[in-house]
């Protein structure tokens, strides 16, 4: 069975960024229904529970037909929010070293590369996530995703590296309408350690 692994800080730890209730609702409720949606779609197929997550959606087209749906919502929405909790932190810094380094070549600045990303996310329409990720070339790219996809699910073979969710539920109740309020908050609790500690591993499996 999947299950959901323990947020890293308290429902609080990210005020005034992000209030206790949405975070609450949004790990208790939205992340814990889509493990259970996900769990409940492969007990009909309950071989798949011997492989990772990260294989079966990277393997989508070898996922039974009649659950391949249900697993890419559900199970997209269990990995996105997994790595949406770990890239968040209170006690958030801007990316040092190769990382940084990485950001200023393609971007230019830190700055320049926040305005382009905060730009995607506000900009990408209804609900869906923006990501970093790293191409096999091990370059630097920003994209947005559906639903529940990611750089796992469109074939692409990036690796992300960063990600924010940008459906209604994750600002609503604090941010109502102003999604980019929402997004300059959240690059306030982005945490540079651990987008570098996922592009140092993104790097060296290359
Ligand atoms: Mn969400």
């Amino acid at each position: 069975m999947f299950t959901q692994a323990p947020l890293p800080y308290g429902y609080d730890a990210l005020e005034p960024y992000i209030d206790a209730q949405t975070m609450e609702i949004h790990y208790s409720k939205h992340h814990a229904g889509y493990v259970a949606k996900l769990n409940a779609a492969i007990e009909k197929h309950p071989e798949l529970f011997e492989k990772s997550l990260e294989w079966i959606l990277t393997h989508l087209s070898e996922v039974p037909e009649d659950i391949r749906t249900a697993v890419l919502n559900n199970g997209g929405g269990h990995y996105n929010h997994d790595f949406f909790w770990k890239v968040m932190s209170p006690e958030a810094k801007d990316a040092s070293g190769t990382l940084k380094e990485a950001i200023e070549k393609k971007w230019g600045s830190m700055e320049a590369f926040k305005d382009d990303f905060s730009e995607k996310a506000a900009t990408k329409f209804a609900s869906g996530w923006a990501w970093l990720s790293v191409t096999p070339e091990g370059k630097l790219e920003i994209s947005t995703s559906d639903g529940h996809e990611s750089p796992l699910t469109d074939g692409k073979g990036w690796t992300p590296i960063m990600v924010i969710d940008v459906w209604e539920h994750a600002y609503y109740l604090k941010y109502q309408n102003r999604r980019p309020d929402f997004i300059k908050a959240w690059l306030e609790i982005a945490c540079g350690d651990k987008v570098q500690a996922h592009y140092d591993a993104a790097i060296a499996k290359m």
